[in-house]
This record gives C-alpha cells, sequence and structure tokens, in this order.
C-alpha cells in the first residue's frame, strides 16, 4: 500500500507546492518577488464628491499592497478608476463605501479618475505617486 504514504497532509502540500508554482508563473516581469512575497498592506482612504476626490494625491510606496477605502460622500454615484494598475470600483451610490486593492509593483505618477461620463472632465481627477 504505497499510496498510503500519500496520505491528506502529503496531497494537500503538493497541491500547494502546485498553487506556489503556478502563482509564480503568472506573476509579470516588473513584479519583483522578494524571498516571503508578503507585501505590506498601505491603507489610504479617499473621498468622493460632486466633483472632486478629497485628497486629490494619494502618495503609496512600491512594493506594498495598497488598499484603499473609497468613501462616497457625495449626492451622486462616483467611482475610482486607475487605469494603470487596471483597477477600479463599481459606480458607487453617495453614503456608501467600497474598498480597492492593488499592488503597488511600480513607481511612478499615475492619474486616477471618476469614469461616470462628464464626472473628470468636471474635475474628478487626480494623481497616485508610487515612491520607492
Ligand atoms: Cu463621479
Amino acid at each position: 500500500m504505497q499510496r498510503r504514504f500519500l496520505g491528506p497532509a502529503g496531497i494537500l502540500l503538493l497541491l500547494l507546492a502546485g498553487l506556489v508554482s503556478l502563482s509564480l508563473g503568472f506573476v509579470p516581469d516588473r513584479v519583483r518577488v522578494t524571498g516571503t512575497m508578503q507585501a505590506k498592506t498601505e491603507w489610504v482612504t479617499i473621498k468622493a464628491k460632486e466633483f472632486r476626490f478629497i485628497p486629490d494625491t494619494l502618495r503609496v510606496t512600491e512594493g506594498t499592497l495598497v488598499s484603499i477605502r473609497f468613501r462616497d460622500v457625495g449626492q451622486l454615484a462616483h467611482n475610482l478608476t486607475i487605469a494603470y494598475y487596471a483597477t477600479d470600483t463599481e459606480s458607487i451610490p453617495g453614503g456608501t463605501s467600497d474598498t480597492l486593492r492593488f499592488l503597488a509593483d511600480s513607481t511612478g505618477t499615475f492619474p486616477f479618475w471618476c469614469d461616470v461620463p462628464g464626472h473628470r472632465q468636471a474635475g474628478m481627477e487626480g494623481v497616485l505617486i508610487v515612491r520607492k
């Protein structure tokens, strides 16, 4: 009964190894892989109302997992779109909130905006600054 050696723990280990190699395979080149692959989480809060973001400049550190608490404190529905990081919230009604998470893996200054038609043009934009 050789198969007995591959008990539930062994199967779990194999699954984990598979998952790890699978996830490593999908890491884009520009992501720096550190020994533990544990990114620190950095929380920031941004409020939206007609027609601006408060604050309109977000500063985070490269390599952190950024969690943005997005609060719509206005009357209309708004969203937060960060095109460079291919991430956005739904358009949420006034008085509600949402959370956006992404790995800030590139330094630079990246615009964000609300993509409800007309809102960016009305002033709903800002910049995300990712520094070393
Ligand atoms: Cu908006």
